[in-house]
C-alpha cells in the first residue's frame, strides 16, 4: 500500500516494481493511508493478504516535535486502524508492527531489552508506545499473530536525505566533488546502535514465519555516536571532517535521546537471526552509493554548463 501523492513517490521500490500489465508482473500497488480506516478495510478484503507489515508513519523524530498531532494520527491511530480493519475482515493475517527504540528514550537501562522499561521523549516515540501496547493487546484480547518488532536504527543508500547518516554521506561526498562546502549538523554526541536495513528486513519476516507470535529487540549490540560515523565517512574520503562540519543549534531536539544500545540476543536465539553488515560497513557502503550520485550530479552540472 502507498500514500497517494501528486508527484511520484515509489523511486525507493523503482528497482522491484514493474508496469502491471506485464506478464512477469509480481508487486502490486494499491492507494491507501493509515487515517483512512474504511479504505484500509477495502484493500484488506480485495487483497486477502497472509501477512500485513505496518511500516507507515511520520517516522522523522525531530519532525514530530513540530507535527505531533499529524504524527499522532499517523503513527498511532494508525496503527488501530490497521488493527481493527485486520480484525473486522477476519482475515487469519500475520501483523508485524514497526515499534522503534526510540522508545526507550532517556534509558532506564544498558543495553535495552524487550524486558526494558519505555521512556518516550518525543510525540513520535510517544505515538509508537501506543502502538507497540495496542500489538499486545490485539495479541492478547484477539488472539492475533501480531508481533513488534523494537528495531534499532537501520540504515542503507535508500535511506532519507534528512536522517543523520544519509545526509553526512550525501553532503560528505558532494564536498568531495567541489558541489559544497559545508554540513550543518545538531547533536555530535548522541549514541545510536546502527545497522543494515537489509539485514534488518530479514528479522522482521522471520518474526511472521515462527510458530508463536512475540516480540523482539532487532540491534547490532554495538553502539557508536554521530561524531564516529562522520569520522569514518570523512576519512573514507580522505577528507578531515572538522574542516567542514558545523554545528547549528536548529538540528537539536527540545528533548535528545542521548544513547542507545540493543540487545538482539533474544533474535539470535529464536529467530536465529544475525546481522552481516558490520558499522564500517555500513558507512562505506552509503558513501559509495552517494558518491556515485555526487560524480553523477557534478556530470549533469557540468553538461549544464556548456
Ligand atoms: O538522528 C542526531 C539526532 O534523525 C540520529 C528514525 O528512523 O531511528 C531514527 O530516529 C541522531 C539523533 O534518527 C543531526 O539528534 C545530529 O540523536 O538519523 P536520526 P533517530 O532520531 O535516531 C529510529 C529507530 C526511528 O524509529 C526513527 O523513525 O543524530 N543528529 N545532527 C541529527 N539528526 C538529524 N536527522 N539531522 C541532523 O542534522
Amino acid at each position: 500500500m502507498v500514500r497517494r501523492s501528486s508527484s511520484f513517490n515509489t523511486d525507493r521500490i523503482e528497482h522491484l516494481y514493474c508496469d502491471p500489465h506485464e506478464p512477469e508482473a509480481w508487486l502490486f500497488l494499491h492507494y491507501g493511508d493509515l487515517v483512512d480506516g474504511t479504505g484500509l478495510r477495502e484493500i484488506l478484503t480485495r487483497v486477502g493478504p497472509n501477512e500485513v507489515y505496518n511500516l507507515g508513519a511520520q517516522s522523522h523524530v525531530k519532525v514530530s516535535f513540530d507535527q505531533p498531532v499529524y504524527t499522532v494520527q499517523t503513527d498511532a491511530l494508525g496503527t488501530i486502524n490497521l488493527l481493527e480493519a485486520i480484525r473486522d475482515t477476519g482475515l487469519p493475517v500475520r501483523f508485524y508492527q514497526a515499534s522503534s527504540s526510540e522508545m526507550y528514550g532517556k534509558v532506564v537501562e544498558k543495553p535495552q531489552s524487550e524486558k526494558t522499561p519505555f521512556y518516550p521523549r518525543s510525540p513520535y516515540a510517544c505515538a509508537k508506545v501506543y502502538s507497540f501496547w495496542q500489538t499486545v493487546n490485539y495479541r492478547e484480547s484477539y488472539g492475533m499473530f501480531a508481533c513488534n518488532g523494537i528495531l534499532f536504527n537501520h540504515e542503507s543508500p535508500r535511506r532519507g536525505e534528512t536522517f543523520v547518516t544519509r545526509k553526512i554521506t550525501r553532503a560528505a561526498t558532494r564536498i568531495k566533488e567541489g558541489l559544497q562546502n559545508k554540513l550543518y549538523l545538531g547533536n555530535l554526541d548522541s549514541m545510536r546502535d546502527w545497522g543494515f536495513a537489509g539485514d534488518y528486513v530479514e528479522a522482521m519476516w522471520l518474526m511472521l514465519q515462527q510458530e508463536k507470535p512475540d516480540d523482539y529487540v532487532v540491534a547490532t549490540g554495538e553502539t557508536h555516536s554521530v561524531q564516529e560515523f562522520l569520522g569514518e565517512v570523512f576519512e573514507y574520503l580522505d577528507l578531515d571532517w572538522k574542516q567542514y562540519v558545523e554545528v547549528d543549534p536548529r538540528y537539536f531536539r527540545p528533548a535528545e535521546v542521548d544513547f542507545l544500545l540493543g540487545n538482539p540476543s533474544k533474535a539470535k536465539r529464536i529467530l536465529k537471526w544475525e546481522p552481516k553488515v558490520t558499522f564500517k560497513a555500513l558507512a562505506q557502503m552509503m558513501t559509495e552509493s552517494d558518491w556515485k550520485l555526487a560524480r553523477r550530479e557534478k556530470i549533469l552540472a557540468a553538461h549544464a554548463a556548456e
